[in-house]
């Protein structure tokens, strides 16, 4: 049942891949090449608060993001609202709705925003607009929005299978591990730079399928990839996962320097932390830690407990010498959830009545 005139407000955390996705086989329904996994964030060190009102008395749509009013006229800004248009229509309503969005970490830096944001929209809309949706099935919905968000609606460790079918409909995320699976595993996040982004994932992954000769081996390498990082995670061996973090984001960086023209999202800090912890690696004789860069400069370095002290003591190193802004660690973390209705970020002002 559609609920009008309250508010409702949901939390939900992005994901880092580890196997990424880079590139579309079909871009209307955002369709990978390959199956990408991911570690969900832990709600205590990355979140997005979504809150929601459908009501008959607005007159249009309204949509804040951090603080600001934004333009649903804009290209971006509306084709990822759409999935908002797609959840009213199956709820045969025609009520507006105010969406208030805040993340509690840097936007567009590469820090995966738009997944938290999405997830959690297409989470507290479906209570919302009272739908019923399971997760498998807001996981499709959205992966239009953005296709990492399909990840962001689960906790732990997280699958996107890139499906075969044309409509999209076996293209969508499953928990692998619960979020309490391997407690000792930490994510560190090194964040080097807030700035935006130059070239949007959107736009880069396009230039990339369209302009470069090695996106043909891309997939089928990602694929074996997965399918080795998964038995890592299965026997819990950080090494081999390690290995396979770093490859992959190597594989993906590399792809996206040869595309044409040229996409660079690394700069020299990124290269002090890759530096950093293969010299670690090197002197532990193993891989105890494994680095990945998204769309932006800043790194995650996955580890665990016993060897975090290490990890620590090299990015403090970097840190020192003006490297590194801040880092924040987190563990796997919850899927997105229901907040109370207190927590609703929808002020009075905002209605515009
Ligand atoms: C990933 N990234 O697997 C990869 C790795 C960035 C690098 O998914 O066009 O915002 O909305 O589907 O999901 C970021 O791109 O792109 C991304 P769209 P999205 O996490």
């Amino acid at each position: 049942m559609v609920t009008l005139d309250k508010a409702f407000t949901a939390e939900g955390s992005p994901n880092i891949a580890l196997i990424k996705y880079w590139g579309k086989r079909n871009e209307r329904l955002i369709l990978p090449h390959n199956s990408s996994l991911s570690i969900t964030f832990d709600h205590k060190a990355l979140r997005t608060v979504t809150s929601v009102m459908f009501s008959k008395k607005l007159k249009k749509d309204i949509f804040y993001l951090d603080g600001k009013k934004q333009d649903l006229n804009d290209r971006d800004i509306r084709e990822r609202f759409s999935i908002v248009e797609k959840m009213r229509r199956m709820a045969k309503t025609p009520a507006r709705v105010i969406v208030v969005s805040q993340n509690y970490f840097p936007t567009a830096s590469g820090l995966a925003s738009s997944a938290s944001g999405i997830a959690t929209l297409v989470y507290v809309i479906n209570k919302a607009l009272g739908l019923g949706l399971n997760a498998k099935e807001m996981s499709i919905i959205a992966r239009q929005g953005s296709g990492s968000a399909s990840r962001s609606l689960f906790g732990g460790v997280v699958v996107w299978n890139k499906g075969k079918r044309h409509d999209g409909k076996d293209s969508f995320a499953q928990q692998l591990f619960k979020e309490d699976y391997w407690p000792q595993l930490i994510d560190n996040i090194v964040v080097v730079s807030t700035s935006k982004k130059k070239v949007p994932s959107r736009a880069g992954m396009r230039t990339t399928v369209n302009t470069n000769p090695l996106f043909k081996q891309r997939a089928s390498s990602a694929q074996s990839r997965l399918a080795e990082i998964k038995k890592a995670f299965k026997a819990k061996d950080i090494s081999k996962v390690a290995e396979c973090t770093i490859a992959d984001s190597n594989e993906m960086h590399a792809l996206m320097l040869s595309t044409i023209p040229s996409i660079r999202y690394l700069n020299s800090a990124s290269y002090a932390v890759m530096d950093a912890i293969d010299e670690l690696n090197a002197r532990e004789g193993k891989a105890i830690a494994g680095y990945t860069f998204d769309a932006g400069p800043n790194a995650n370095i996955i580890t665990i407990s016993k060897y975090q002290g290490k990890v620590t003591r090299a990015l403090s190193r970097l840190k020192k010498g003006g490297m590194i802004l801040y880092v924040k660690t987190s563990r796997l973390g919850e899927g997105p959830r229901i907040l109370p209705e207190s927590r609703s970020l929808i002020k009075k002002s905002m209605l515009g009545r």
